[in-house]
């Protein structure tokens, strides 16, 4: 008998989640345009080792074997993006039946197993037909997202619970127009602050389109929530902290929730960087603010913020750390996670939360005697996270469902293969995949909807975790 710890409410959701570049592979088969990922990841330099998502998991082919995992998990829910580019190969137009086809068997396959489907409707994936005209930087995309969300209502609305439009916007927005670590590729703060508006009246565009057909289901966002701590407690880092918060979280969540971009990030964008936003026309922000049913977040890492850095902070992708990390450096903080969810119901209210994305890299190098990965550290975080979802639970806060990224190890953008998410272990050389003892941890949470007590040789570094502390350091 496991002596169970922590509940959760009876109806919490519980899930993996994966996105269509990152796992399905197969880039040219039934008639599949060309994403900017394609053209991104076949371009020399711009990913490690040069690699693509041409094969990927293979999960194009081997979805039935990927759900019959999930079911044996016994998992509740599973969070899926939908390639636009399969649907609409030059991005609008008349719909390829045979990339719609593929989701469908999908969906079809996930109600069998008596799953319940999240759809997010763009995972970066843009067509590239799209970006040739100008990308996300193009007001007029954000017309084609919404026609193209229309249409998969209009197809797959009756079978999906769930739908997101947008996952990570800041990503899209910065780390492909800024930083250019990712597609599109492109270095300019006024072209990622455009994108940034484009993709979030996108996402006005689409909810009200979803209300407007009364489609039976909710929908959401996604956003990427960093919290930012002051290193040093002095006025400065405590004011850097908040402009850090402002670039990459108020950004998404005041226009979402109050209508407005914060307006201490305009005129730091305006004052340092010359930005002017006159591309935003009256009435936009009344379609981004649109009531959602439920905000997701994906949570990874707090960064920790001190003034003297702040010419860095638009190129920020680590910052320093204090406790354990994990593969990229990344900060290992469950109660920032719980800070986290606690802030967003304190400043933006009682929206039910879904965690879409929430888990670890680690190198994976220990194995059990049977062969499969033995990864007590990514065990570890995800379990020290779920403690800390609880907590934000007991306080109140309104978190309805939990995904794991990933289920499966898969492409990780410009890190390529190296860097492994999973619960599930791939071999890229053979596709065959084994639950590691996440997974296996991960399966007896989700049957006891709880969390029992951890094995006692990983107590000392789940103590390690849960002691890391978010305030500034003297
Ligand atoms: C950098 C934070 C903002 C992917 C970052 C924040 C800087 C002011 C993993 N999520 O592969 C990277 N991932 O496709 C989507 N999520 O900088 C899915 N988030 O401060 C996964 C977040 C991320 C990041 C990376």
């Amino acid at each position: 008998m496991t002596t169970v710890e922590k509940h959760f409410p009876s109806d919490f959701l519980w899930g993996t989640a994966t996105s269509a570049y990152q796992i399905e592979g197969a880039v040219h088969e039934d008639g599949r345009g060309e994403s900017i990922w394609d053209r991104f990841s076949h371009t020399p330099g711009k990913t490690k080792f040069g690699q693509t998502g041409d094969i990927a998991c293979d999960h194009y082919h081997r979805y039935p074997e990927d759900l019959d995992l999930m079911r044996e998990l016994g998992l509740a829910s599973y969070r899926f993006s939908i390639a636009w580019p399969r649907i609409f190969p030059e991005g609008k137009g008349k719909i390829n039946q045979a990339g719609l086809d593929f989701y469908k068997r999908i969906i079809e396959g996930l109600h069998q197993r008596q799953l319940t489907p999240m759809a997010t409707l763009y995972h970066w994936d843009l067509p590239q037909a799209l970006q040739d005209a100008g990308g996300w930087m193009n007001r007029d995309t954000a017309l084609r997202f919404a026609e193209y969300a229309e249409a998969m209502y209009r197809q797959l609305g009756a079978s999906v619970p769930f739908w997101i439009t947008h996952n990570e916007p800041w990503v899209a927005a910065f780390v492909g127009h800024l930083q250019g670590r990712h597609a599109p590729g492109i270095k300019d703060l006024p072209s990622a602050v455009k994108a940034s508006h484009h993709l979030l009246y996108s996402h006005g565009l689409a909810t009200q389109l979803f209300r407007d057909h009364k489609v039976a289901g909710q929908i959401g966002i996604t956003l990427n929530l960093t919290p930012a701590y002051p290193t040093h407690d002095t006025p400065e880092d405590h004011a850097a902290a908040w402009r850090n918060d402002g670039y990459g979280n108020r950004w998404f969540l005041d226009p979402i929730f109050r209508g407005s971009y914060p307006a201490d990030i305009v005129e730091w964008f305006a004052q340092h960087h010359r930005l002017e936003m006159d591309y935003v026309q009256a009435g936009d922000l009344a379609v981004i603010q649109q009531p959602i049913d439920f905000l997701g977040i994906n949570y990874y890492f707090p960064n920790r913020i001190s003034a003297a850095d702040e010419s860095k902070f638009l190129a920020l992708t680590n910052s320093p750390t204090i406790g354990e990390t994990s593969f990229r450096g990344w900060e290992v903080v469950p109660a920032a996670f719980a800070d986290l969810l606690k802030r967003v119901q304190r400043d933006y209210g009682d929206t039910p939360i879904y965690i879409t994305e929430n888990g670890s890299a680690f190198a994976d190098l220990k194995r059990a005697k049977d062969g499969s990965v033995n990864d007590g550290d990514r065990l570890s975080y995800l379990h020290t996270h779920l403690e800390a979802v609880a907590d934000a639970i007991d306080a109140g806060v309104p978190v309805k469902g939990y995904y794991a990224w990933s289920m499966l190890d898969n492409y990780e953008w410009a890190e390529g293969y190296d860097e492994r998410f999973g619960i599930i272990e791939v071999d890229f050389a053979t596709q065959k995949r084994t639950p590691k003892r996440s997974a296996r941890w991960y399966q007896q949470i989700v049957a006891n909807n709880g969390l029992p007590s951890l094995p006692s040789e990983l107590e000392a570094l789940a103590q390690r975790y849960r002691n890391c502390p978010i305030g500034p350091q003297e």
